[in-house]
């Protein structure tokens, strides 16, 4: 996971331990210069007034680095997370935390520049995440039955989400529904169907080309009617760019009242991911984030991008095709997928 932006890492990392060291060993040098230097004028002093104190000379090695010494692997670092689809203004961010992070801490070489620099980007990754949103915690407040909306563009893994988490819903006691707002796309409701067989759930549906927004009204009706906890309401996938379907979704919201729309989008997707994170949270308000296929081989800056860009939380990744391959998001694990 996250492979190819683990390799950069690790490429920035070890620069700056070498130029750590490199300064190290430097400074070495010139206190050992100035240490003949400074015997000489001992003996000077000597000579001139006795009993008077040389100032106490400090062996330990301790670095300090400056601008100039991480500006160059600064800049390299942010020229390959761009390259690794982390968005500009996200890129940005990390390199000046890591950079007040780095630049005139005494970093003592021989025994922590490496977990010291680690460390450094740790924090600097972290800063990048909104903060984070109990899903669970969510659920056990709110007045039931909770109405979810799930969208985003085509094949991102929102119909296999929402069987996911009703499945997660159930092991931690609640009811749901699925509700078959996909009345778009042929084959839609037998997916959802398959799905709601599968793992035992109630399927709201209508028939094709019928009103997305009527099919999730129903749904909410049917669990006020039969105590269910949660609907967890499909849409269609849709791109950002379709003015038409990005309107329906909007109608969607203003006649079901979402308590929460949670975009899904793929860790493996690329650069446009964010522009399509930032379409969908201008059409809906986006409240939450789902990003599904981190087990897939990817590049990881999407992953990293899209919940800075719209500063909404992500709550669940999708790790499997599975219907237990879902996990809570948690930001120092995520982090920790990056950097370890
Ligand atoms: N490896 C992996 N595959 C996933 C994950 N989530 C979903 N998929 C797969 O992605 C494909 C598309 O999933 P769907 O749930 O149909 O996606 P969708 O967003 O509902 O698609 P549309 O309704 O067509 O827009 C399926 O083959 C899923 O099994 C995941 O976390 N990891
Ligand atoms: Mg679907």
């Amino acid at each position: 996971m996250f492979d190819n932006l683990k390799k950069k890492i690790n490429i920035f990392e070890s620069k700056v331990k070498e130029k750590t060291q490199e300064k190290a060993s430097e400074e070495k040098e010139d206190k050992e210069k100035t240490q003949e230097q400074k015997q000489e004028q001992e003996q000077e002093q000597e000579r001139a007034s006795l009993g008077q104190k040389a100032k106490k000379f400090v062996t330990e090695r301790k670095v300090f680095l400056d601008e100039d010494d991480v500006e160059p692997y600064l800049e390299e670092l942010k020229l390959s997370l761009l390259k690794s689809d982390v968005a500009l203004e996200v890129s940005e961010k990390i390199v000046e935390k890591l950079e007040s992070n780095l630049v005139g801490e005494e970093i003592k070489w021989r025994e922590n520049s490496e977990k010291y620099v680690k460390k450094a980007f740790k924090e600097a990754l972290i800063d990048v995440f909104p903060s984070e949103f109990n899903f669970f915690d969510f659920i056990e407040e709110k007045d039931k039955p909770i109405n979810i909306l799930f969208v985003g563009t085509n094949g991102v893994g929102k119909t296999t989400t929402i069987a996911k988490i009703s499945k997660a819903l159930e092991e931690k006691g609640y009811s749901s529904v699925l509700a078959n707002g996909d009345t778009f796309r042929a084959g839609a409701i037998q997916q959802l169907d398959k799905h709601g067989e599968n793992i035992d759930k109630k399927v709201i549906k209508h028939e094709k080309g019928g009103d997305p927004a009527a099919v999730i009204y129903d749904a909410v009706e049917y669990s006020e009617a039969n105590n269910v906890d949660v609907v967890l309401g499909d849409t269609a996938g849709r791109m950002h760019t379709d003015v038409n379907l990005m309107d329906q979704i909007k109608k969607i919201k203003r006649v079901t009242k979402p308590d929460l729309i949670v975009f899904v989008d793929e860790a493996v997707a690329g650069s446009d991911a964010v522009e399509r994170a930032k379409e969908f949270d201008e059409a809906v308000d986006v409240d939450a984030v789902i990003l599904s296929k981190i087990d897939a081989d990817v590049k990881g800056g999407a992953a990293i991008s899209i919940s800075h860009t719209i500063e909404k939380p992500i709550i669940f990744v999708g790790t499997g095709q599975g219907y237990e391959d879902i996990k809570e998001f948690n930001t120092d694990w995520f982090v920790g997928q990056i950097l370890e």
